[in-house]
């Protein structure tokens, strides 16, 4: 079935105006809890275990329009101690802890919320703070802080905001909340779906090429239906400055979601190749993001990009770990793992996919990675992935037309026979790289995110040129 055209850009941002619209007219009416309150009302909700807890906070403004906040609070017991915190910059100093607000949530009219959050450390208690200022006043419309629950059962964490989803016929709009249904990716329907789209490279190397006229084009110009946010971990990424590339992921989620595309959030992970090693960020990484993206539709996690030197018994037990802190928050989120060997199902070792099959993942909703470079990798991978999509849901969340190196030149007839077999088997893929690294897998050519043209084929390598031909055919995604 053909389906309509997506919608312009323009259609989008009309789209979302007129939800903006909304939101504020109906803040116009007043709160049924105005006349008690001076300045703010702030609501606090943790999920807390040993040691360790998610707070949700929302703050209502009540008082004049205000363009940038500092919430403070204090927190009752010492040993409290706020770590990762999401859509605010978080300090805290003794007791008191400070929340500014960021660029895109500090205009605050009056009667409007925001919500922010952060996960912290507690050591003998972790009562909820009682007192909140907003820009220095007292939030004494603040409703009362819940109590903690028992350590092994959280509740549910207050939603997170979500953009309203564009209208029209975007992947997102069409398809919703994603599962995985027998070893197919399925959309709201129930019915199996293929997702076509492009990878970042290396956030910390080129957010530069991450921006709104790139984005548009990716979704508009390129008609993609996924964004691969590849945020290394190693290699100055994610372990320099956990808080900030938090940030900076989430932000590609909300721009992916706001042009109604899917976000695979990527924890890159290469060398060293064991994920055990970055287990505890792993679990700090994901724990922030999905409490933040609970709410949201377009989001798919991939916990380890591509391990290497390591067992596929090592793997699991590693995933058997993540996944729990993803569902805390996030239960019916997509989780990709990676597989053995560079994410070849092992193959790149000389084993093969059954080690996956004959012992998989426990966990529900899970896939499995593979990963190929089309100049390197042939005949003898392409048939074990026919043989094992029979068996496991796989997803290509990276994949190249070059050599495995990441250079060279494009391999056409390999790579035109692998996306062949993804869109026969019905196997999502993201083709690394959307960058204009001086590199043969990259699609965009030296120079461009310099500029502010991203659409036309005077901007595409000869990998770009022939992957954006392949995406951008029109989707074939079952609407009932
Ligand atoms: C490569 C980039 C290259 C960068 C290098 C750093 O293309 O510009 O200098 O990483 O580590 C992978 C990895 C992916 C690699 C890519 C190409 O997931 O990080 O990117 N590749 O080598 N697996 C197989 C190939």
């Amino acid at each position: 079935m053909k389906l309509p055209a997506r919608p312009s850009r323009r259609t989008l941002l009309m789209a979302g105006a007129v939800g903006a619209l909304t939101v504020a007219a109906s803040a116009a009416v007043p709160p049924a809890d105005a006349q008690a309150a001076t300045g703010c009302a702030v609501t606090y909700t943790t999920s807390s275990w040993t040691g360790g807890f998610t707070a949700n906070i929302t703050i209502k403004n009540l008082g004049d329009a205000v363009d940038g906040w500092t919430l403070g609070f204090a927190f009752p017991d010492a040993g409290q101690r706020v770590g990762q915190g999401w859509s605010a910059t978080w300090s805290q100093a003794g007791a008191a802890v400070t929340a500014r607000s960021v660029s895109w949530n500090g205009a605050l009219a009056t009667g409007a919320s925001t919500s922010i959050g952060f996960n912290g450390t507690w050591s003998a208690a972790n009562p909820a703070p009682t007192a909140f200022t907003l820009n220095g006043t007292a939030c004494t419309g603040a409703t009362t802080p819940t109590t903690p629950p028992p350590p092994t059962t959280p509740p549910p964490t207050t939603p997170p905001p979500t953009t309203p989803p564009p209208g029209g016929q975007t992947p997102v709009a069409i398809n919703g909340q994603l599962r995985v249904c027998g070893v197919n990716l399925c959309n709201q329907y129930g019915r199996p779906i293929q997702l076509r789209g492009m990878s970042t490279h290396g956030i910390q190397w080129f957010a530069r090429c991450y921006n709104d006229a790139s984005l548009d084009a990716l979704a508009d110009d390129w008609r993609a239906d996924l964004l691969r946010i590849a945020m290394y971990v190693q290699e100055d990424g994610y372990e320099t400055d956990p808080a900030g590339f938090t940030n900076r992921v989430n932000a590609l989620v909300d721009e992916a979601e706001q042009r109604g595309m899917y976000a695979l959030i990527d924890f890159h992970t290469l060398t060293p190749g064991d994920p055990t090693y970055n287990l505890d960020r792993a679990k700090t990484f994901f724990a922030a993001v999905s409490a933040r993206n609970a709410a949201k539709k377009n989001v798919i996690y991939e916990i380890a990009n591509e391990p290497n030197g390591v067992s596929w018994a090592t793997i699991k037990s590693y995933a058997e770990q993540v996944i729990p802190v993803i569902r805390a928050n996030d239960p019916d989120a997509v989780v990709v793992v990676g597989t053995r060997g560079w994410s070849s199902l092992g193959v790149s070792d000389g084993s093969n996919a059954n080690e996956v099959i004959d012992n998989p993942v426990n966990a529900a909703n899970v896939m499995y990675t593979f990963h190929f470079y089309a100049a390197s990798h042939r005949d003898n991978y392409r048939a074990e992935v026919e043989r094992a999509a029979a068996r496991l849901p796989l997803f290509v969340t990276e994949f190249g037309t070059v050599d495995y190196t990441g250079d060279g030149g494009v391999d056409v007839a390999s790579s035109n026979a692998w996306i062949d077999l993804l869109d026969r088997l019905k196997i999502s893929y993201a083709n690394w790289t959307y960058s204009d690294k001086a590199e043969g897998s990259a699609a965009l050519r030296p120079g461009t995110c310099a500029g502010s043209t991203y659409t036309g084929p005077g901007v595409l390598t000869e990998s770009g040129a022939l992957i954006r031909d392949r995406i951008r055919t029109p989707d074939n995604f079952p609407t009932a």
